[in-house]
């Protein structure tokens, strides 16, 4: 997997991608990062790269040249294609779906707007995909790329310890995940559940896969209608959701 990430604040993502488990897998050469200000490719004589926006209206915008420019660029420095991504609310809906699909491409491009947006040219002439983090306005791209370059990095083989991690996670089956506990046994008068302790591993995992249903029908029963259930979970889920609704 190779990210290209086109931004006005780079150092505010390198820092971020730099840290931790995306930080480490980077020093390990498992995936490839490039950050790159497309304000070096703009070619107005005072570095310009916003300007007002015809018809009127508040706010600057983002001109096309640069961005067009910069992408062109960094398109060349590999021959591998890759898929143009524009972070932005009117995108669809980050799912980890999408994220599972995103992370078997060889490359991606991702730009993140600023100011009010984009000039729409540069955006009809060079991205295939919008992607939005939710239904919500920010004041740029970025945190939305970052949130995007972590969910896909962390599918790349080797960056988790093992493949087991992830399978297992929260919406990579359609249910949310089961809950969890550590040490101490009893904390503020609250017991980890018994089975935990019990060390019988296939009752753990029953408890674990009925608490997983348990808690989706609670929290996000709309999750329900695509995920995978057995005939006895279908009436566990059922019961624990009309709980719910009453
Ligand atoms: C929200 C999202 C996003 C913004 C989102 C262009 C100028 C868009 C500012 C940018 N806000 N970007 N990707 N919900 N703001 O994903």
């Amino acid at each position: 997997m190779r990210i290209d990430l086109l931004t006005l604040f780079p150092d505010m993502c390198r820092t971020v991608l730099t840290e931790s488990i995306t930080g480490r897998a980077l020093a390990k050469g498992l995936f490839e990062l490039e950050i790159h200000n497309f304000r070096d490719y703009t070619t107005d004589k005072h570095n310009r790269v916003d300007d007002e926006p015809y018809g009127g209206g508040m706010g600057m915008l983002l001109t096309a040249q640069p961005i067009y420019d910069c992408i062109a660029a960094v398109k060349k420095l590999r021959d591998e294609p890759a898929h143009v991504i524009y972070m932005s609310p009117q995108g669809k809906t980050l799912t980890q779906k999408r994220v599972t699909e995103l992370s078997k491409l060889p490359r991606l491009i991702i730009l993140c707007g600023h100011y009010e947006g984009v000039d729409e040219r540069v955006l009809e002439e060079t991205v295939d995909e919008e992607i939005s983090m939710g239904d919500y306005v920010l004041t740029g791209g970025e945190l939305p790329s970052l949130a995007l370059c972590d969910a896909v990095l962390r599918l790349v083989p080797g960056v988790l310890s093992s493949e087991e991690c992830f399978l297992s996670e929260s919406h990579m089956n359609g249910l949310l995940e089961y809950p969890h506990y550590t040490r101490p046994a009893e904390w503020m008068g609250r017991r980890v559940p018994e089975v935990l302790l019990s060390g019988h591993h296939a009752m753990i995992e029953k408890w674990r896969r009925e608490q997983s249903v348990l808690r989706t029908a609670r929290k996000r029963p709309e999750l329900l209608e695509s995920a995978e259930l057995s005939f006895t979970e279908k009436i566990i889920a059922g019961k624990e959701k009309n709980l719910s609704e009453e």
